[in-house]
């Protein structure tokens, strides 16, 4: 079992469609263990985006992930990390392929809606920078017998 951390960013919540990507997580069968709506202040942003401070783009980029709140999400699940970024699509809406959560409603490179962890270091790493321990719920899904067998 995995965590991974999800983060909804400006443009989705701005565009009013933190519900239609929530449900597409929720039809998933994937498990919210954490949520929260909050203000991403340039110096998360920096520790968030550490490898891109010194890119060309990084000034814009946060002011664009500074510029509204965000919804930061916990989801667990068996290969989680990998399964969402697969849900997510290619980081340029252009190129992300129909079906994919970019590719249904991005147009964008920047704003391409939802950001997903990319590996097991960096979902702890991102975890930790947004939840404390104390935030993550733990308990059990009554419809998990109907998800998936018990030996997946
Ligand atoms: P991803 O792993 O899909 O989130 O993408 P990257 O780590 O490559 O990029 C991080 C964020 O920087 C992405 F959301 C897109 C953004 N970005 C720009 O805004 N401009 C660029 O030129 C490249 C990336």
């Amino acid at each position: 079992m995995q965590r991974t951390l999800v983060l909804l960013k400006p443009d989705c919540v701005q565009r009013r469609l933190i519900g239609d990507v929530l449900s597409r997580f929720e039809a998933k069968g994937l498990h919210i263990v954490a949520m929260k709506l909050l203000q991403v202040t340039p110096e998360l942003s920096k520790q968030h985006y550490a490898e891109h401070v010194e890119k060309p783009f990084y000034s814009s980029l946060e002011e664009f992930i500074t510029s509204a709140p965000v919804v930061a999400i916990a989801l667990e699940g068996l290969e989680v990390i990998r399964v969402v970024r697969d849900m997510l699509g290619a980081t340029n809406g252009l190129q992300a392929a129909p079906g994919t959560l970019r590719g249904d409603y991005s147009s964008s490179r920047q704003m391409n809606l939802v950001h997903a962890s990319d590996s097991e270091e960096s979902a702890k790493r991102e975890l930790d920078l947004y939840f404390d321990a104390d935030e993550f719920c733990d308990y059990s899904l009554v419809l998990t017998p109907f998800m998936r067998a018990d030996d997946e």
